[in-house]
C-alpha cells in the first residue's frame, strides 16, 4: 500500500516528473484498502464487493475519469461473468450461506471453542465435533427454533494466526449479526479476541453497542456483536471473569455452555431480540388468524411496507386494514402508515 503520509512533500511535488496515479487521482487509504482486498478476494462475490466499493470511493475528477471507465468496464465484466455462471443444484459459493428465516447470524472463534457443539446443540445440523483443532472446514448453516420463528446459524472454519480463511470477513460481513465464541477456560483468550477484532475491522463490522464516530469511513456495517463465553459449566466463575476482562466492557457477554445446555435458552431469545424483527400475522375476513406460518419484517414495519410483502399488486390496491394486537380495540381499522408491532394479527383489504 502506498500511503503518503501528511506534511511530508513528495518527489513530484517538489517538481519532478512522477507516475503515481495516487498523486493525480488524489486516492484516498480506503481506496487502497478495497484494492488490497480486491486483489486478495478469494472468490467472485468478494471482488465484485471490494470492486464496487473502489468505485465509490473514487475520487471523481478529469485526473481519474479515465480510472473510473476502467473500473467501470471491469466490473460490468464480473456482473456478466456473475450472472453467467453455470447454477447447478447444489452449487454454493464457498464464503457465501443465502440467508434463510428470519435473520443469520456468523459464528466465529478460535479452534476447538465450542462452534461446531453450539450449532449441534441449538439447531438440527449435524457438524462434526472434534476435540482437535480445525476439525471444521467450511461454513455449515443450521437453523435455530424460537417460539415460532427459525433464526439462521453459521458455523465457520477456526479464526486463528496464519490460518484464517479469507471468506470469513465477507460472511461477517452479510450476515445480521456476528457470534465470537470463546472457550473460557483456554489461556489465550486475549489474544483470541485480538485476531477477531482485527477480523471484524476487515469485514466492516462495526458492534452496534459501540457509539458510531462521527468520521466512520463509509461502509461501516453497524449489527450486533455478541460473545458467547463457552464451556462455562467447567467455571466456578473465575474464568469467565477474565475472558470478560479481556474482551472489554463493550460487547455484551453471555456465559453458555454446548454441552449442559446452560444459557442457551435466554440465548435463543436474544438472538432474535437482537435481530430487531416483529412477526404479524395474516388474517382473512371472516375467518382465524393464520398463526402457525407469521410474516417477519423489520422492526417499524408499516401496514403498507407488510402488504409489499404479501404481494406489491395488494400494495398498489390497499385501502385499509384491520389490526387486533397491540391496537386500542380488536379490529381497528388503520391506514397504510400505522406502524406494527410484534405478534399484531393483520385483515388487509385491497
Ligand atoms: N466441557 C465442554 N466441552 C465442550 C463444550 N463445547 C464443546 N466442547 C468440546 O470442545 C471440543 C471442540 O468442540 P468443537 O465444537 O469441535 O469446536 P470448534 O470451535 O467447532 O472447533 P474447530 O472446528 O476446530 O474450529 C470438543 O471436544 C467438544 O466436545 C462445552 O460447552 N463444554
Ligand atoms: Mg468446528
Amino acid at each position: 500500500m502506498c500511503l503518503k503520509r501528511p506534511g511530508v512533500k513528495s518527489t513530484r511535488e517538489a517538481g519532478q516528473p512522477h507516475h503515481n496515479k495516487d498523486v493525480t487521482a488524489n486516492l484516498t487509504p480506503q481506496y487502497h484498502d478495497a484494492e488490497e482486498r480486491f486483489k486478495r478476494a478469494a472468490d467472485h462475490a468478494e471482488k465484485l464487493a471490494a470492486l464496487r466499493e473502489m468505485i465509490a470511493l473514487l475520487p471523481k475528477h478529469k485526473g481519474t475519469e479515465k480510472m473510473l471507465a476502467d473500473l467501470r468496464k471491469r466490473l460490468s465484466k464480473l456482473e456478466d461473468e456473475a450472472a453467467h455462471a453455470p447454477r447447478g443444484g447444489h452449487r454454493t459459493e464457498v464464503g457465501h450461506v443465502k440467508r434463510e428465516g428470519a435473520g443469520q447470524w456468523v459464528l466465529l472463534g478460535p479452534p476447538n471453542a465450542g462452534k461446531s457443539a453450539l450449532l449441534a446443540a441449538l439447531t438440527h445440523a449435524h457438524p462434526e465435533v472434534g476435540e482437535y483443532p480445525f476439525t471444521t472446514r467450511a461454513p455449515l448453516p443450521g437453523m435455530m427454533e424460537f417460539e415460532d420463528v427459525q433464526v439462521q446459524l453459521v458455523d465457520t472454519p477456526a479464526v486463528a494466526e496464519g490460518h484464517t480463511e479469507p471468506y470469513l470477513p465477507n460472511l461477517a460481513h452479510d450476515a445480521d449479526g456476528v457470534l465470537l465464541v470463546l472457550d473460557v477456560t483456554a489461556d489465550d483468550t486475549a489474544s483470541a479476541v485480538g485476531l477477531l477484532r482485527e477480523l471484524l475491522a476487515r469485514a466492516r463490522v462495526w458492534p452496534r453497542t459501540r457509539p458510531l464516530p462521527p468520521d466512520a469511513p463509509p461502509f461501516l456495517q453497524p449489527k450486533p456483536v455478541l460473545i458467547l463465553g463457552n464451556k462455562a459449566e467447567e467455571d466456578d466463575g473465575t474464568f469467565a471473569a477474565l475472558a470478560r476482562e479481556a474482551v472489554g466492557a463493550d460487547l455484551p457477554f453471555f456465559p453458555v455452555s454446548a454441552v449442559t445446555g446452560a444459557g442457551l435458552e435466554t440465548l435463543r431469545e436474544v438472538l432474535f431480540h437482537e435481530l430487531k424483527r416483529i412477526r404479524v400475522y395474516g388474517k382473512e375476513p371472516g375467518k382465524k388468524p393464520d398463526l402457525a406460518r407469521p410474516f417477519v419484517l423489520p422492526e417499524g414495519a408499516t401496514i403498507h411496507d407488510l402488504a409489499v410483502h404479501v404481494h406489491k399488486e395488494i400494495a398498489e390496491r390497499l385501502k385499509f386494514a384491520r389490526l387486533w394486537g397491540h391496537a386500542k380495540f380488536d379490529g381497528q381499522q388503520v391506514d397504510r402508515h400505522h406502524v406494527l408491532a410484534d405478534r399484531d394479527v393483520v385483515e388487509l383489504h385491497a
